[in-house]
């Protein structure tokens, strides 16, 4: 089950609605109301067929809900950070209540029906069935919307596959992690001219050394993470949960002080993962800039040689 499958949570209203033109389907004053059995009979399924309606729904609801006890750390953690996870469980309580107290009203209502003498008896007791039914909906209608966006968010999730071997391009805007990631892939992701652009946690595929390889482009800095966005905050999971290899980045082109380069580094050194330094866009930089760089700080700054090390670092 993706994040992406679950289903649109609807308005309490919807499903009432629902429920209700299901249950009255066939009206009993069809047969002159006559046969008071047979109107018995017709009581009891169209209570039925509206219990059973709404508790599938609600069952889907809640069964279709990621458990935090089935996920991997990444979606874990990500959960923890994107959304109220106790509300959220609070919420599923409350549609859980409702399925059983719907069910518990439906019992007392049949055996009602059973033991009703008159059609007026039993229109009462259908009618009084549908006012407490609609009463507990009505208290599980913030429930319901509070999951609804909690949905959605979810749905922004990306799909990380947490079994393969993965790299994460980390390092400052714009020193091209995303060229880097369409360099290494198969992926074409969207490439901004501009710093902060990254709307989505891009992916990529590539086959190596017999394995397919995931690589994610991780954007942000890392430097505050109460004040990162949602992508940061994926990017930073992704790196600490994730990643079994980081490349990073190193730009001399763009106004970034190299100092604020390296603390990235430092910050991403304490992730204990294993490491490679790559130097961006030495197409326009001094050669003697590069030789320089590259004595205080080993660094790969051709592609085919950053292909055959993360090769080497494969398990
Ligand atoms: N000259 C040159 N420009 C590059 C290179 N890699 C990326 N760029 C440019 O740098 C800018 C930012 O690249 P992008 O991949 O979006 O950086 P990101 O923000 O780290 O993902 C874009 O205008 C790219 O075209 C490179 O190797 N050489
Ligand atoms: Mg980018």
């Amino acid at each position: 089950m993706s994040f992406q499958d679950i289903k649109r949570i609807e308005k309490s209203q919807t499903y009432l609605d629902i429920a209700i033109r299901r249950g009255l389907k066939k009206k009993s004053q069809g047969h002159k109301r006559l046969d008071l059995k047979k109107g018995q009979h017709e009581s009891l399924m169209s209570i039925n067929m509206m219990n059973d309606n709404l508790s599938s729904k609600l069952d889907e609801i809640i069964k279709n809900f990621p458990h935090m006890d089935n996920l991997n750390e990444f979606y874990s953690e990500l959960l923890k950070v994107t959304l109220d996870y106790s509300e959220l469980k609070k919420a599923l309580g409350s549609v859980s209540w409702a399925r059983k107290k719907i069910a518990e009203v439906a019992r007392d209502c049949k055996k009602n029906i059973r033991e009703a003498r008159s059609f007026e008896r039993l229109d009462k007791i259908k009618s009084g069935f549908i006012g407490r039914v609609s009463s507990i909906m009505r208290k599980i209608s913030e429930p319901l919307q509070e999951l609804e966006k909690a949905r959605q968010a979810m749905y922004d999730y990306p799909v990380l596959k947490t079994d393969l071997f993965t790299v994460c391009i980390a390092g400052f805007p714009n020193v091209g992690k995303t060229t880097l990631l369409s360099k290494l892939t198969t992926s074409t992701p969207d490439i901004q001219a501009y710093a902060f652009t990254t709307k989505q946690l891009n992916l990529g595929y590539a086959e190596m050394k017999g394995q397919k390889i995931q690589f994610i482009d991780t954007p942000g800095t890392l430097a505050r993470p109460e004040k990162m966005n949602n992508i940061e905050k994926q990017a930073y999971l992704a790196i600490k949960y994730v990643a079994d290899l980081v490349v990073y980045i190193f730009d001399l082109t763009e106004p970034y002080p190299l100092e604020d380069q390296k603390k990235l580094l430092e910050i991403i050194r304490q992730f204990r993962k294993q490491i490679i330094i790559y130097l961006s866009k030495t197409d326009i930089l001094e050669n003697n800039k590069v030789e320089e760089f590259c004595k205080e700080m080993p660094a790969i700054t051709d592609i085919a040689e950053l292909k055959k090390e993360i090769t080497n670092r494969i398990e």
